[in-house]
């Protein structure tokens, strides 16, 4: 995928000054820690629900104890160890653990199924598990083809840890002088979430040392940062930090600017009204259905929130109402969206209206893209680049996006092209003000409530189903959740099925957001020559019905 030539490339850079220098060249926990001294004594890992708090001084040496303690149970350089965790410090603390050892953390949604969880496990190669003892139970119940727990892999809980397993103490019952000394380059692996991408199943994307120090310096350092956290701010963690915008802008940008995170395991509208009352929270970073519960539940109006100064919202599209609606109620809050992919290390762009010195932005842009980067819109067919205006497939260019997809060479060259610029596979726009709108997507990716729905995954059960020839997935628009997943089914010769059988067959096998909405029975399902499914043809069929 390179431009044809015809076309000089139109580059988009941040309105904001480059930062004359980043430190990538450190490792992430190194980064992280580095202004440690400023603010040891500061909290910086809040439990919302018990209130245990870590200081800064506490979270660095804990991860330091869990880091020697992770080596005792055989953990080494370049090893991934799997978290399976609602947000809880003990998340936060391994990250930082595995880091130091030059260990690899994989997250995935504790809500998966067996199946959902071992195809992670095992495609990401992980050593271990982490988790809470109410998903022990699924993780023995895991067929024949995957490894034993506690014979092949050690499960440690962060509470009782039912038979077989370990607890979590024992990673932090160690002497921190211990840490094994380990060489670690920048460009080795530190995370890998998993994300379909621009196309097929889910994928370990490799992000190093080097991409979210980076992406964290292009949001959070510098005389005028892109996003401004301040020592006395206190950022709400409720989104999953199992995704990449919890664990970046939340997590490792607060751990660098020394600001206080609120975690809290599940959003539950009562209980984060109660957090942000009681901790006075500053920054809240949230996803368009939290912004709807936020702006429609009565119960808001009973709270006090007006600690909030800064409200962030990504990964999926907020239309304009939604936002009026929540401004009305935290009308000192200053809103704007950041735009991410987790390939892209995540983020793209972000508000200037967050930086130190704030710049005006228009309700509906996803902010100016970071800076230290450049991005690019181009021409879908053609790949030649598009100037002002003109929407587009967004491209992005920079040290801070991933090293590439784990053992998938031909992904990551269709996703990355020779001259290193990431294809988005999202439609948008850069205006006048170098301002970034988003106006679709042409990757087959469906975004229930922000959450990654991969059709292919969802089309590749459908056709182990006996009775079914053929299938293909896609998004249909839904009010509260964005997008949902519906289905075409070709039935095999003969062959009879409901449409709740099918929603039946696909719900025992995946996490809540992937189910099936409607399932629709067709004769074929509309293929390119070269057999690439039409999803076009098929959400216009579904916009005409
Ligand atoms: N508007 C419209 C948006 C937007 C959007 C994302 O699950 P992934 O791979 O990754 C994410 C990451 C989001 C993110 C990370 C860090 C951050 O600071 C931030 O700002 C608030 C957001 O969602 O899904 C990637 C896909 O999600 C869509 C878009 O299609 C993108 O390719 N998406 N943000 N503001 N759509």
């Amino acid at each position: 995928k390179v431009d044809d030539g015809s076309n000089r490339h139109v580059i988009f850079r941040s309105k904001l000054p480059d930062l004359p220098n980043i430190a990538n060249h450190i490792p992430l926990h190194t980064y992280c820690f580095e202004n440690l001294s400023r603010f040891s004594d500061k909290p910086c890992l809040v439990v919302g629900s018990t209130g245990a708090t870590y200081t800064f001084s506490q979270t660095h040496i804990l991860s330091r104890k869990i880091a020697v303690g992770l080596s005792a149970l055989g953990i080494s350089k370049g090893d991934v160890i799997m978290l399976l965790l609602q947000n809880c410090a003990e998340f936060a603390l391994t990250f930082m653990a595995a880091s130091m050892i030059g260990a690899v953390t994989t997250a995935a949604n504790p809500f998966y199924t067996a199946g959902e969880i071992f195809k992670q496990f095992n495609s990401s190669n992980s050593k271990m598990i982490i988790t809470q003892a109410q998903y022990v139970d699924k993780l023995r119940d895991h067929g024949e083809h995957n490894p034993k727990m506690g014979q092949d892999f050690p499960v440690i809980t962060v509470d009782d840890p039912p038979e077989k397993c370990l607890h979590f103490s024992m990673l932090y019952r160690t002497n921190e002088n211990n840490i094994p000394s380990v060489t670690i380059d920048p460009d080795d692996a530190v995370a890998l979430p998993f994300s379909s991408g621009t196309t097929g199943l889910p994928k370990g994307v490799i992000l190093t040392h080097k991409s979210l120090i980076t992406s964290v310096a292009q949001q959070v350092d510098g005389e005028n940062p892109n996003l401004y956290l301040k020592q006395e701010d206190v950022v709400l963690c409720v989104l999953p930090l199992f995704h990449i915008y919890s664990l970046n802008s939340v997590l490792l940008c607060s751990l660098r600017a020394g600001a206080s995170v609120v975690l809290m395991p599940k959003f539950e509208i009562r209980s984060l009204l109660e957090l942000i009352q009681r901790y006075r929270v500053t920054v809240a970073a949230v996803v368009p259905p939290l912004v709807l519960a936020l702006a429609k539940n009565p119960m808001v109006g009973s709270y006090d929130l007006s600690s909030i100064r800064v409200v962030l919202s990504g990964a999926a599209p907020l239309g304009k109402e939604l936002e009026d609606g929540l401004r009305s109620r935290v009308p000192q809050a200053i809103f704007g969206q950041g735009y991410g992919m987790t390939e892209a290390g995540p983020v793209l762009s972000m508000s200037v209206a967050f930086a130190k010195q704030p710049l005006p932005t228009k309700s509906g842009s996803c902010g100016s893209v970071v800076r230290n980067a450049e991005l690019k819109v181009i021409d879908p067919d053609t790949y030649s680049s598009l100037g002002y205006n003109q929407p587009g497939e967004i491209c992005i260019r920079g040290p801070q996006i991933m090293k590439g997809y784990l053992n998938d060479a031909k992904s990551t060259a269709a996703t990355i092209d020779e001259e290193g610029w990431l294809h988005t596979g999202d439609i948008g726009y850069v205006d006048h003000d170098e301002e970034v709108f988003i106006v679709d997507r042409v990757k087959e990716l469906i975004k229930f409530k922000g959450f990654q729905v991969p059709p292919a995954e969802l089309e590749g059960l459908l056709v182990s189903h006996p009775c079914i020839a053929d299938a293909a997935v896609v998004s249909q628009k839904d009010d509260a959740a964005g997008e949902v997943p519906v289905a075409f089914v070709v039935l095999l010769n003969g062959m009879e099925l409901t449409q709740e059988a099918v929603k039946d067959y696909i719900a025992k096998q995946v996490v809540f957001y992937k189910k099936l909405h409607k399932v629709y029975f067709v004769a074929s399902i509309p293929k390119s020559p070269s057999g690439k499914i039409l999803r076009k043809d098929l959400r216009a069929k579904l916009s005409s019905t």
